[in-house]
């Protein structure tokens, strides 16, 4: 398999992380990528028409995005239960799925607004809203979090790499701060192999 990657995309790492768990990474061989929202990556986009990251190319030749098509291929793929067959599990994975996943949107869109958008057409309150997306993702974050245990799924991977990402990105923000339950999950969490084998470069 190939996956079309980029070094510090949270969503890339979350499918990355998916593969470890699955005892996958092996098999999958990573292809560079430059995805970018304006420069686009036309090597990308021929195989993905939003040319975004994480795509990846099976070993039968299908195209499969986003992070979440990709997640649930690879858990089929393992026989794996990171996305889990009993419904009151697989829902609540899968909105804790939205949850990271929402963060990490808010994020790199707050991201390419104050460093990829020229400054004069920078917006603050958009990034006000973006941020505040992250802030109430966070609140219910640690609302969860006493309830996680050590469960290993596509919701608590998309969420370890949305704290992983603010760590990387928004350290300034200290979400640490006022999220004890979701501080001390993240701290076993953010030390599975998985997490430390993907963490991105500083
Ligand atoms: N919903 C997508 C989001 C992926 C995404 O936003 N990737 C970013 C990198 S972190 C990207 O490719 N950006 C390029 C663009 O917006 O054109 C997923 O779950 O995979």
């Amino acid at each position: 398999m190939k996956l079309f990657h980029s070094p510090v995309s949270p969503f890339v790492r979350k499918v990355l992380v998916a593969a470890h768990e699955l005892g996958l990474r092996e098999r999958v061989d990573i292809v560079p990528a430059n995805a970018h929202p304006v420069d686009r990556d036309r090597a990308l986009v021929a195989v993905n028409p939003l040319g975004k990251v994480p795509t990846l190319v099976t070993d039968d030749g299908a195209i499969l995005y986003d992070s979440r098509v990709v997640c649930e291929y690879l858990n089929a793929l393992a026989g794996g239960d990171l996305v889990p067959a009993d419904p009151d599990d697989r829902w609540r994975a899968l909105v804790e799925q939205s949850i990271g996943d929402g963060i990490m949107d808010a994020a790199v869109l707050t991201r390419y607004e104050t460093f990829i958008r020229p400054e004069p057409l920078r917006w603050a309150g958009w990034v006000e809203g973006q941020l505040d997306k992250v802030a109430c993702g966070l609140a219910e974050l640690e609302r969860r979090a006493s309830d996680f245990g050590e469960r290993v799924d596509v919701g608590t991977i998309a969420l370890g790499c949305a704290l992983g990402y603010l760590d990387l990105r928004f350290a300034s923000l200290g979400w640490r701060d006022g999220h004890p339950n979701a501080a001390a999950w993240f701290e076993w969490f953010g030390g599975r192999e998985s997490m430390v084998a993907t963490r991105p470069p500083a």
